[in-house]
């Protein structure tokens, strides 16, 4: 375990105020956490539909925030990266989302990011219905956080849903302005159009007045230099690893199946590989030092 001074909140904002974008990388539990590390990821997404979806339910509030803070636990646990927790509307008003916030800090997240919705939500790439919050609801939501937090450093991060519900980049602008004046501590911005273009319009008219998050979930094909043009502090890669998870299960399943074990094992992580990413050499070493 690396021990440092900084506060994981410290370290959130310190990458997403850096020069470069800051690759986020969705978990949803330990071990999905420790891949992401392995694979050099600056910091980590506690992904709502991630953590939903691994526990079998949709992301739609079905689970409870603190089932979901119980996944969050493990993956700060898993990893020193700082990790910002995907805090959905907040589960209901002012005093549930400060409560919320408070309790992720006291598990280590660096932050945490709560979107302009009402509750219960819907997936952003879910439908349309996808009704704001009332700006002033939303702003005492973010003052209510910012001050029952204890590290003056933790991220309250604010996300704009105006692109996802069709109300376009000027009332997307108006709300980003709202919550930085209510004390956020960056923008996610979200979009799911299949190009950068409304992001791009909506960075260019921000001017860096906060840092800028994003999740190119649909336009991941948008040049990586692109985001460091427009001046944005972290690109969330929020849910490659668990729909990876799911093809390979999927595939695992069907092929033993059908064709039989001998057919799928030359497909899946040997167990040494396991043992190696879960540090059962370290274990080994840690009894011979520590068992008289
Ligand atoms: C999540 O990962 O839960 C998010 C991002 O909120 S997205 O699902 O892409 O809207
Ligand atoms: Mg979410």
């Amino acid at each position: 375990m690396t021990v440092t001074s900084t506060s994981p909140g410290a370290r959130l904002r310190e990458l997403l105020a850096g020069p470069e974008p800051t690759p986020i990388m969705g978990a949803y539990d330990g071990l999905s956490a420790r891949i992401a590390v392995e694979a050099g990821f600056g910091a980590l997404w506690a992904s709502g539909l991630c953590m939903s979806t691994a526990l079998g339910l949709r992301d739609s509030d079905e689970a409870s925030w603190t089932d979901l803070l119980a996944l969050v636990a493990r993956v700060v646990e898993a990893t020193d990266l700082p990790v910002l927790v995907d805090g959905d509307t907040g589960y209901g008003n002012f005093n549930t989302a400060r409560r919320f916030a408070t309790q992720a800090e006291r598990i280590g997240a660096a932050g945490v990011c709560l979107e302009d919705k009402v509750f219960p939500k819907m997936n952003s790439f879910v439908g349309d219905r996808h009704a704001l919050a009332p700006i002033g609801e939303f702003c005492g939501k973010v003052e209510a956080c910012r001050d029952a937090v204890r590290d003056p450093d933790f991220v309250i991060a604010a996300r704009v849903e105006a692109l996802i519900a069709g109300a376009g980049v000027e009332e997307g602008l108006r709300r980003a302005e709202a919550y930085r004046e209510a004390g956020a501590g960056a923008i996610f911005i979200h979009s799911r159009q299949s190009t950068i273009d409304e992001i791009r319009e909506f960075a260019r008219e921000w001017g860096g007045k906060l840092p800028l998050v994003v999740s190119p979930t649909t336009y991941y094909d948008t040049a990586p230099e692109v985001y460091a043009e427009l001046g944005i502090g972290g690109v969330i890669w929020a849910n490659q690893t668990m729909r990876a998870a799911v093809t390979a299960m999927r595939q695992a399943c069907r092929v033993l199946r059908t064709e039989g074990p001998a057919e799928v094992e030359p497909t899946i992580a040997s167990l040494d590989e396991v043992f190696a990413l879960m540090g059962y050499a370290q274990l080994a070493e840690d009894e011979a030092r520590y068992t008289p």
